[in-house]
């Protein structure tokens, strides 16, 4: 660190002296009004004096957070305006304010959990990691583990086969909620609309759907598709309904709808099969209110699937909660290495599951779940089943 003293009569010329000398980097440490001592001070007018330091050691061009002294004289700020040099500097504090705030929330969830989990039985524990480890939400997990604590009796906290039975208990809790398709005994046939993301599995599950209604349970189904966007969907539909001998209509508007719906009103189920949408679409799902507010559906089912993100199936039931969704369908269970996102979603949009699905066969590839089952999945017991 060189430190200089400099004087002249006025602050520019003591200002140019120090910047010629100590370079652009200088840092102004003291400004002051001198006047000569004694007689000679009465004649004399006063004069400024400027302590300028510079750090040799310090590579101010690689450092963005320092300031220069003489922003005009530095080689890289001669076209940039001065407030864009603030709002960058600015910038860079946002985000490392930014990353440090969610380094901290991250050390205090983890105190959190750590404090939870101080004196937590060891076979809690384990089930505690085997949650996690099947992607269900840490805190969704740590909420279980204590109701189970609670629970359980002290001589049994080491007991595996106790701590098992009340983590698989507490989990048939949360998925507990499970209602197929209601068909209602009144005059007019139930309608059932699906809808959902495109390619989770709406057009290949109204197929299982239809033909286990139709051959099992005896009833009189009728389908009608609004996907006209693609011809091979909407063909491959009839085929399908051709085969299992079941009347569609291929419907291209909201009067055609009407139409179809009022035609079919006689059958026992009703369903109607929706073109993909995203979620992030707003035209498309205006789009879809408008058929949905024709059709008037009984029941409209969102079709999830397993192989999404938790985040993002939240994320998909938010946007298409704008119409009333009654319950939630999760397809592809075949394809997913975890099950958390399944009880991560529930917990969340606390909607019942209609049906799981799980692989491409039409129609034995889907069951209404079984609480049972479910929960065994969340433990990977299936895998043993
Ligand atoms: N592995 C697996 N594949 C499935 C399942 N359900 C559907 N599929 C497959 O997923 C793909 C898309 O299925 P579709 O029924 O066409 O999906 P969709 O939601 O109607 O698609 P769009 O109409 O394009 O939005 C097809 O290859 C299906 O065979 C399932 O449970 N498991
Ligand atoms: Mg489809």
């Amino acid at each position: 660190m060189k430190i200089k003293k400099f004087s002249a009569r006025d602050y520019q010329t003591a200002l140019n002296l120090a910047k010629a000398e100590m370079g652009p980097d200088a840092i102004i440490l003291q400004t002051e009004k001198i006047k000569k001592k004694g007689i000679l001070g009465l004649f004399s007018p006063p004069r400024v004096e400027i302590t300028v330091a510079v750090d040799d050691t310090l590579k101010v061009k690689t450092d963005k957070t320092r300031q220069p002294l003489f922003p005009e004289a530095k080689e890289e700020c001669k076209n940039v305006p001065a407030n864009h040099l603030k709002t960058d500097y600015n910038d860079n504090l946002f985000k490392e304010l930014t990353s440090m705030k969610m380094m901290m929330e991250e050390i205090r969830g983890k105190m959190y959990e750590v404090e939870l989990m101080k004196g937590m039985p060891e076979q809690l524990k384990k089930f505690f990691d085997l949650l996690v480890e099947n992607n269900v939400n840490k805190d969704i997990a740590l909420n279980i583990i204590n109701k189970v604590e609670n629970r359980l009796p002290r001589d049994r906290a080491d007991d595996k086969m106790w701590v098992r039975d009340l983590i698989i208990n507490t989990l048939e809790e949360y998925v507990k909620e499970v209602r197929p398709i209601e068909i209602n005994s009144s005059c007019k046939g139930t309608v059932v609309m699906l809808i959902g993301p495109t390619g989770v599995g709406k057009t290949t599950t109204i197929a299982k759907l239809a033909a286990n209604l139709t051959f099992m349970d005896k009833k009189d189904v009728a389908l009608i598709t609004l996907d006209t966007y693609r011809v091979a969907a909407a063909e491959q539909l009839r085929t399908f309904a051709e085969i299992i001998g079941i009347p569609i209509s291929v419907v291209f508007d909201q009067v055609e709808l009407c139409e179809a719906v009022e035609e079919y009103k006689d059958k026992d189920v009703i369903f109607i099969d929706t073109a993909g949408r995203s979620p992030y679409n707003d035209e498309q799902l205006e789009e879809l209110k408008t058929y949905i507010e024709v059709a008037c559906p009984d029941e409209i089912i969102l079709v999830l699937s397993v192989t999404t993100q938790s985040n993002e199936l939240i994320n998909i039931y938010n946007r298409f909660s704008l119409f009333k969704i009654d319950k939630v369908i999760f397809t592809k269970i075949d394809e997913a290495q975890n099950y958390g996102q399944i009880l991560n979603a529930i917990y969340e949009i606390r909607k019942p599951i209609a049906y799981i699905t799980n692989g491409q066969n039409v129609p034995d590839d889907i069951e209404v779940p079984d609480p049972l089952y479910l929960a065994k999945m969340l433990l990977r017991e299936d895998e043993a089943l």
